[in-house]
C-alpha cells in the first residue's frame, strides 16, 4: 500500500506564489486521491502486490486496459518528486554546477525559462512540463495527463505541475503568469542542483 506523503513544508509556506488554499486541495484531495486510487487497484489485482511504483508505471504504461493505474501511479510519482522542488524566494539564485549546465544546454537562463514556460504554455490540457537529464544534457520534455519520466528510464530534474488544480485559484485561467512566478519565485535551485548532481552519479 502507498501511503500519502507529507509536504515538506507548511500549507502557507509558498504564498502569495501558491495559496495554502491551492495546496490544502492540490495535496489533500488531488494527491490523496490518486493514492487512494492505486491502492484500491491494487487491493483487487494481487499481481501489483509488492511492486515499487516505478515498477507499476512501467507495467501499466502503454496498456489501454491498464490507462487509469498508470495516469494515478504516475501522478503519485509526479507529486512526490514536485513538493520538495518548491520553495518561495524573492528570484532565481543558482547554484554554480546547475547555472553552468543550464547555461551549456540553453545558451543561458532566459533561455532556459523560455523553453521551460513555453513548453508549460503549449501543452494542451492537463499535464507536466519536466526538465530531464538525458545523455549528458538537460532537456525538457511534455508530458501528457499523469504522464511521467519513469518509463523514459529518465531522472526527473525540475517539475511543474499545469494541471488547473495547481494554479486556478491562485492564477484562475492565467497559466503563463502561474509558470513565471514558478520560475521566478517558486523554485528550490540548491534542491534541484542535488537532483543534477544525482543524475550525474
Ligand atoms: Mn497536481
Amino acid at each position: 500500500m502507498f501511503k500519502l506523503m507529507d509536504l515538506p513544508y507548511a500549507t502557507q509556506a509558498l504564498a502569495p506564489y501558491m495559496s495554502a488554499e491551492t495546496l490544502e486541495y492540490h495535496h489533500d484531495k488531488h494527491h490523496a486521491a490518486y493514492v487512494n486510487f492505486v491502492n484500491d487497484f491494487i487491493s483487487k489485482d494481487s499481481s501489483f502486490e509488492n511492486k515499487t511504483l516505478e515498477e507499476i508505471i512501467k507495467i501499466s504504461y502503454n496498456d489501454a486496459k491498464l490507462k487509469p493505474l498508470f495516469n494515478n501511479a504516475g501522478q503519485i510519482f509526479n507529486h512526490n518528486e514536485f513538493w520538495p522542488m518548491l520553495k518561495k524566494n524573492d528570484g532565481p539564485k543558482l547554484p554554480s554546477i546547475l547555472e553552468e549546465q543550464i547555461k551549456k544546454d540553453f545558451g543561458s537562463f532566459e533561455g532556459f525559462k523560455d523553453n521551460f514556460t513555453t513548453a508549460g504554455k503549449t501543452l494542451f490540457g492537463s499535464g507536466w512540463v519536466w526538465m530531464v537529464f538525458n545523455d549528458g544534457r538537460l532537456e525538457i520534455r511534455q508530458y501528457a495527463n499523469g504522464g511521467c519520466p519513469v518509463p523514459d528510464g529518465l531522472p526527473a530534474i525540475l517539475g511543474c505541475d499545469v494541471w488547473e488544480h495547481s494554479y486556478y485559484i491562485d492564477y484562475r485561467n492565467r497559466r503563463p503568469d502561474y509558470l513565471n512566478a514558478f520560475i521566478d519565485n517558486m523554485v528550490n535551485w540548491e534542491y534541484i542542483e542535488h537532483k543534477l548532481k544525482q543524475a550525474k552519479g
